[in-house]
């Protein structure tokens, strides 16, 4: 063996060995247990960022141990190629889309494989690919025809100068990125998934999902948030366009005797007949359409609104209250119109305030040393109702059930439950992406194109302009036939979580031509055990992924209710406390890294350096303590297969190996003799068998492959303290702690360890070694550390045989010199034993 670690040679040759010996393809195997692990496919945005890096080391150390455990593991890979900084880029580099992609792919995969990660490549999915996206476009025609796909009008950012739709990233400040023209919204008809049928099964299933982290459970709970209201109508004073009542919802019927005003979007059908009239409400209406926010800013953005002089009947009360067209208010959520309770909702607060609307107070804190001023914000506590009529003292769960009941009394008021979850809108106005398969006839009906015509394909021979897509600007690419008349192909293309919403599933047949899955190969597969990606998937992408599962499954294709069984979010990589990235100029480029050191420094520092949820903070001296491990690693092996020939043949031989439990192989340690081991052997075959039982649960449970590494650090000092080659025993118990060294570390440097696992005389590859169980004789210690006590003080340590009864001890305790001491001649009333760990002297 080389005495030099040469990280570019033995890298290059494990590679070479994987990729020759085909050694991560992997097929159905019903006889073994499978494991599938993913890690979240990338943009082909160019380069391998560091937090890919990070990701990707994660998934294969996962995917690695798990085949050493004895499992059949898939780990695939694969693009997420279609999207709108591909035609940025394409733009940029004037050259078309596809090209940019494919170029990048080729690029990253290099990069990747230059990682040496466990990918079965022979499954790679671009999901540009038509091959791929034909499929997911059939699954749409499906849903069309189930009544899952719609298309309704709905508002998107537009560009009045280019004349084109823009995405969220491209409006800057409210303008357009482009030319820098305020962006207005513009009602098109848009292509819709219906979500919000799977939002109760969406919601209840994250209860099943226990290996996910809290948060992520959380936050997707709350982007569903369900809600228990009442549903109730106020009606007008006075009818107008045929409308008499406005209904509204709230989950806060205690408050309804604390209703000064409605308030009702700019689009609510009320506020629009009005503005036929009313040149200041048109105005104002166009102003709202104009400063197109996103749902989340409503809460904070500034509070504007118009009376519409229109009167509303309450409901229970008879009061006539004042209806107003608030900018705060859409159209898109619930009935478009509010019931608002300023003195208990801090937004109805807020406009009652900047309209001088009154704000009155019908709730009281429980708990009367509450504060509660209302003329500086509402109070929106729960408490006992006030000034509410027969309803007062009630407390909220009965002031619901009651008020419900009396609405119900009068015919208006039905206890709803609500989601704020949105269908998710699916059209895209780009070129980049898959096209979506509907075709328009001449009288504008809609026909899911047939699957037979499937896939409508995306050209990819394009000019890009930059402003519109090539294939809306192409009268000839639209213009198609269907039955013998003439139709026109959808120009809009699916929103690129479409593709990744189903990937997954299409990694366990991936090369199916017949169907979009193969429900016997999907369900071998599936469920993904361990799906690994950034926290900023935490909502849509995950949510979508877990909707289009249950689409799936309601399709027939999979057999589970849920695709992820384990998530792991890690960390972000950081730079002097900052996200690495290109506008701070603080990126380190892990090809120039791996260049140096190696790649598995760079896999090692990664996995070292924090726990996978954490931030990981760069540090140039973490890689190169990485490296200078690596090397000591080296050289131990090297120096001892250097010095310990003759190990294996040694005479008295009874084989001591780590029992593979489920693999049944060869043994895969050297002999190990049965002989009595002297202390210091015994002591260096503890660490290593402890070293094997934590390392195993750092992997395995826990997840923290830094203290893993850690670990087998300390093993590795532990050796170069205790190694004895002066006989054979010495020798074999140096073997096997290096042997446990090699495999406990396989997962996270593999090529050193595949090269050094044929250094220690294996004929088999490390991958194919079974993991190493703790051999709990080698565990047990013959002699324990007791701690001796006077009058409760720690007075001396002492080792003790293991085993040795109470009164030994006892015995033992009372004879040292330092208890002796500290007793001083006093008399000793009792000693408290506790085998194992102490002996406590009452005396005086
Ligand atoms: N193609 C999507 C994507 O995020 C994923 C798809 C399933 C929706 C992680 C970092 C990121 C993700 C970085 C994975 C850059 C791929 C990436 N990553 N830090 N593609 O290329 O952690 O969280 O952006 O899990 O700086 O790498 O990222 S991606």
């Amino acid at each position: 063996m080389d005495e030099h670690y040469d990280a570019a040679r033995i890298e290059a040759e494990a590679q070479d060995f994987w990729e020759r010996n085909a050694s991560f393809r992997v097929t159905e195997d019903p006889s073994r247990p499978k494991f599938y692990c993913l890690s979240m496919f990338p943009y082909p945005s160019g380069r391998l960022h560091m937090g890919h890096v990070r990701n990707y080391t994660l998934g294969d150390v996962v995917a690695r141990f798990q085949r050493m455990q004895g499992r059949n593991v898939l780990q695939p890979m694969g693009w997420d190629a279609f999207g709108l900084p591909a035609e940025n880029a394409a733009i940029r580099h004037d050259t078309a889309p596809a090209r940019w992609t494919w170029a990048n792919i080729d690029y990253m995969r290099a990069q990747l494989k230059r990682l040496g990660f466990a990918y079965a490549w022979d499954r790679e999915i671009a999901t540009c690919t038509p091959s791929y996206y034909r499929w997911e476009q059939w699954f749409f025609t499906r849903l069309y025809e189930k009544g899952l796909a719609y298309k309704k009008v709905s508002a998107v950012n537009w560009c009045p100068n280019d004349q084109t739709v823009l995405a969220n990233e491209q409006v800057v400040d409210g303008c357009c990125w482009r030319c820098d023209t305020p962006v207005e919204r513009r009602e098109i008809p848009q292509w819709f998934i219906r979500i919000t049928a799977y939002a109760e099964e969406l919601l209840a299933d994250l209860d099943t999902l226990e290996h996910w982290p809290e948060q992520v459970r959380t936050m997707q709970r709350n982007w569903i948030g369900k809600s228990r209201g009442i549903e109730m109508s106020f009606a007008l004073a006075e009818p107008l366009a045929g409308i008499d009542r406005i209904p509204i919802y709230t989950t806060r019927p205690d408050t309804l005797f604390g209703v000064t005003y409605l308030a009702i979007a700019g689009e609510h059908p009320l506020a629009k007949a009005l503005a036929a009239t009313r040149p200041e409400l048109a105005e104002f209406i166009a102003e709202c359409r104009r400063s197109s926010v996103a749902e989340a800013d409503m809460a904070t953005m500034t509070k504007k609104g118009i009376d519409t002089g229109l009167k509303a009947r309450h409901p229970l009360s008879g009061r006539e209250v004042p209806v107003w067209v608030a900018n705060f208010v859409l159209m898109d959520y619930g009935t478009g119109a509010v019931m608002s309770v300023p003195g208990h909702d801090q937004r109805d607060w807020e406009f009652a305030r900047a309209c001088g609307l009154p704000i009155e107070q019908v709730i009281a804190p429980l708990d009367p040393a509450t504060p509660c001023d209302l003329e500086r914000e509402a109070f929106t506590d729960k408490g006992r109702l006030i000034h509410s009529g027969a309803f007062d003292g009630l407390g909220f769960e009965q002031a619901f059930d009651a008020i419900a009941a009396a609405l119900a009394e009068r015919g208006n008021g039905e206890v709803k439950l609500n989601y704020r979850l949105r269908d998710w809108g699916v059209s895209r106005q780009r070129y980049w992406g898959a096209p979506i398969p509907m075709l328009y006839l001449a009288d504008g009906a809609e026909i899911p194109v047939p699957a037979e015509r499937l896939p409508v394909l995306l050209p990819e021979d394009v000019e890009m302009n930059g402003v519109q897509s090539p294939i809306k600007a192409d009268p000839a690419w639209r213009r198609t036939q269907i039955d013998g008349v003439t139709a026109e192909h959808e120009t809009d293309t699916f929103d690129t979580f479409m593709e990744s919403s189903w990937y997954y599933a299409r990694f366990t047949c991936p090369d199916l031509g017949t169907a979009m899955l193969d429900p016997a190969r999907a369900n071998y597969w599936l469920p993904v055990d361990q799906y690994i990606g950034g926290i900023e998937h935490a909502i849509l992408h995950l949510l979508y992924a877990r909707f289009f599962h249950k689409l799936l499954r309601d399709e027939g294709l999979v057999a589970c209710d849920e695709p992820f069984t384990r998530l792991l979010c890690q960390g972000m990589v950081l730079k002097d406390g900052a996200k690495m990235s290109k506008s701070k100029g603080n990126t380190v480029d892990p090809e120039a890294l791996i260049e140096r050191y190696g790649a598995d420094t760079v896999r090692l520092f990664m996995m070292f350096a924090a726990p996978p949820e954490q931030t990981l903070e760069w540090s140039d001296e973490g890689v190169a303590g990485a490296s200078r491990f690596l090397k000591r690693l080296w050289k131990a092996v090297h120096s001892h297969v250097e010095n310990g020939v003759g190990v294996e043949n040694a005479e008295n031989g009874v084989r001591v190996h780590f029992s593979s439990g489920k693999m049944d192989s060869d043994p895969i340690f050297s002999p190990i003799f049965n002989a009595s081991f002297d202390d210091n052997q015994r002591e260096l075959r503890r660490k290593t068998h402890e070293t094997i039982a934590k390392v195993s649960d750092d992997y395995g449970r826990r997840q923290t492959f830094n203290t893993a590494i850690a670990a087998v650090m300390e093993l590795l000092n532990e050796i170069g303290k205790r190694a004895d080659r002066s006989s054979a025993p010495g020798l074999a118990v140096e073997r096997e702690a290096l042997e446990a060294a090699v495999l406990l570390l396989a997962p996270v440097v593999p090529h050193a360890c595949h090269a050094l696992w044929q250094a220690l005389g294996h004929d088999t590859a490390v991958i194919d070694a079974p993991w190493p169980q703790a051999d709990a004789s080698a565990l047990r210690r013959n002699t324990i550390e007791l701690v001796l006590q006077v009058n409760g003080k720690l007075r001396a340590r002492i080792d003790v045989p293991a085993e040795a009864p109470r009164e030994d001890l006892e015995r033992l305790a009372l004879a040292d010199p330092n208890v002796q001491r500290f007793i001083d001649g006093k008399a000793v009333r009792k000693v408290i034993v506790v085998p194992g760990k102490l002996v406590n002297v009452v005396s005086g």
